[in-house]
């Protein structure tokens, strides 16, 4: 069994290469991106590995589901509501039975089972845990919601702090805990380390799994070379005082990953990050198309079996 951290639109690559080349994978979800809107409660990170694993995501978005049209949103707009996390119609199915179930006191992770069971996902998608977290990014204008910077203020604002709420209170799920101690390997995705990873990390029991697990994981660098892959994680990391480098990357995870997959081009930077105490493997790590995702997938797998 491999288990994959994931969060953000970038892991749904290595999450869906994994799934075909092993056939026990469970994807353990950030859920700092998650936000109560018109009363339910939309899961993003959750819903972009259910929708990648089902085959209904629109791969140029990365988000949401492939064809779905945007009414619901538009007709809220017309009301003068707040309109600017555009839900799809489709989509929108997913958070009203999350919601209604929620209110029928069942678990996310029960919910979000039955989500993949109803989709057809034949892998395990588990939230980090059933409390409440959320990312909180600090800017000059005040501190907002991750989904109110990213996409309401479009990344603008300068950061000056990262925080999770709630995560300190959090606990993993007997799930997630089993996931990571039975696992032959667990693969960090290549995913924005501070808001897409963080948030889980954040979780003390999480985080102690981790440690206790740490010969065992194996990140992947969402980072090759000075610039991030997409997203802002330069800001995020900046904001911390990292390096925005795989070295930068590998400093926020050596407590948690024995190991730290970088690209080719990147290796002379090995030196750094083995002196912090994790061993490095050199790949392509890009996953340009299916062959990229499976050819990853198929590597770390292959890590996997050493
Ligand atoms: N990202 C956007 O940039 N704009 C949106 O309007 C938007 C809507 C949206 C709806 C459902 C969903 O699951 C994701 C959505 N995203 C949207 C993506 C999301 O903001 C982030 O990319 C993830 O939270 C990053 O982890």
């Amino acid at each position: 069994m491999i288990t994959v951290l994931a969060g953000g639109t970038g892991s749904v690559k290595l999450v869906r290469g994994l799934a075909s080349v092993s056939k026990e994978i469970t994807a353990v979800c950030n859920v700092g991106d998650n936000i109560w809107l018109y009363g339910l409660y939309v899961c993003p990170d959750i819903d972009t590995i259910t929708y990648g694993l089902a085959g209904l995501l629109d791969q140029k978005r990365g988000w949401g589901i492939r064809g779905d049209t945007f009414s619901f949103i538009r007709q809220m707009e017309a009301m003068g509501q707040p309109a600017w996390f555009a839900l799809g119609d489709r989509d929108l199915a997913t958070h009203v039975y999350r919601t209604e179930m929620l209110r029928r006191k069942k678990s996310l992770t029960e919910i979000t089972g039955a989500i993949t069971e109803m989709l057809g996902v034949g892998q395990k998608i588990l939230p980090a845990t059933d409390d409440e977290v959320e990312t909180v990014i600090s800017t000059p204008k005040g501190a907002m919601h991750l989904q109110e910077f990213w996409v309401k203020n479009g990344a603008r604002p300068a950061v000056t702090g990262v925080t999770f709420r709630g995560a300190d209170s959090a606990r993993p799920t007997r799930q997630v805990v089993d996931a990571i101690r039975n696992s032959e390997k667990i693969i960090m995705a290549p995913a924005n380390p501070v808001s897409s990873i963080g948030p889980m990390l954040a979780i003390p029991g999480v985080r102690r799994e981790l440690e206790r697990a740490r010969e065992k994981v194996i990140a992947v660098s969402p980072i090759i070379g000075g610039g991030p892959v997409s997203g802002p994680a330069a800001k995020y990391m900046n904001a911390l005082g990292l390096e925005v480098s795989p070295a930068g990357v590998a400093r926020y995870y050596k407590d948690v990953a024995g190991s730290l997959v970088i690209a080719r081009t990147d290796s002379k930077m090995a030196g750094r990050i083995e002196l912090l105490g994790m061993k490095v493997e050199t790949t392509d790590i890009m996953m340009k198309g299916r062959r990229g995702e499976a050819r990853l997938a198929m590597y770390l797998a292959g890590m996997a079996r050493n």
